[in-house]
């Protein structure tokens, strides 16, 4: 039943069909598919980059029930690097908040994202912003952030981050832990970032306030860890 397939992708974005179309770096998770998007069949479009970051639909549905149990004063997420809209798709279908932005300064990996909620049948729950994250937050953003949650799935810098054994989130590239947390909980009290699954941990925990807990919960696929979460603010995950 591929309703939305129809449409053709814009330059620079595909929908693979055929293993011997797809390029040999991306082809690892190419055969991944369907795990990345159960419904890649239905049309799902991606550029060749956002294939290295996208969450796995069901690391992000559990993400998305668990960002869930922010207070419930929280009523707007912003996903703050939607890329082709894996997780922004989860917390549209998880139907608990009343407003989502989803942010993100590539315009083919928009595009990317807005057909792929279609495809979910979500498009119409979230509001699209093209343009850099920290931009938006003290402009379009600034005024929804009090009652906002920030969910971060920024780059690593690519795959080589698995090349070490604890990764030192202050030298993320492009943007390091302090860089995002900065911004992000200037006027926000909750905010999440989705990490390298090998992240320092002792680096995260500075960002824990005196009185507040920090979670930190690994989200794991056929036994093994994709990657982590840590939850600032006050989220019950556990
Ligand atoms: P991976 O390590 O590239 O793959 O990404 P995998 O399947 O663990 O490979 P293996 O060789 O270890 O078996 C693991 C997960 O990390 C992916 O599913 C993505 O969700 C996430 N991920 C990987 N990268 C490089 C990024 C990134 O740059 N940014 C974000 N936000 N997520 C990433």
């Amino acid at each position: 039943m591929a309703t939305v397939a129809a449409g053709v992708p814009p330059e620079g974005v595909h929908h693979y069909d055929n293993a011997g179309d797809v390029p040999f770096e991306i082809s690892k998770y190419w055969h991944q598919r369907h795990k990345i998007f159960s419904k890649y069949d239905d049309g799902i479009w991606m550029t060749d980059d956002a294939w290295f970051g996208v969450t796995p639909e069901p690391v992000a549905n559990k993400i998305a029930e668990h960002v869930a149990s922010a207070p419930k004063s929280k009523t707007t997420l912003i996903d703050a690097f939607a890329g082709a809209g894996g997780n922004t798709i989860a917390f549209a279908l998880s139907g608990r908040w009343s407003q989502i932005f989803a942010v993100e300064k590539d315009p083919k990996a928009l595009a990317c994202a807005k057909h792929n909620a279609e495809v979910y049948g979500v498009s119409n729950k979230i509001w699209w912003v093209e343009g850099d994250i920290f931009d938006a937050l003290n402009r379009k953003l600034k005024s929804a952030l009090k009652k906002a949650v920030v969910f971060g799935s920024p780059p690593w810098g690519g795959p080589t981050y698995a090349d070490f054994e604890v990764y030192d989130l202050s030298v993320m590239q492009p943007y390091s832990l302090d860089r995002l947390y900065t911004a992000f909980s200037r006027q926000c009290t909750d905010v999440v970032l989705y990490l390298p699954r090998t992240s320092d941990l002792r680096q995260l925990t500075q960002h824990a306030k005196e009185d507040q807990k920090l979670e930190v919960v690994h989200y794991c696929m056929q036994g093994a860890s994709k990657a982590l979460c840590v939850y600032l603010g006050s989220f019950a995950v556990g």
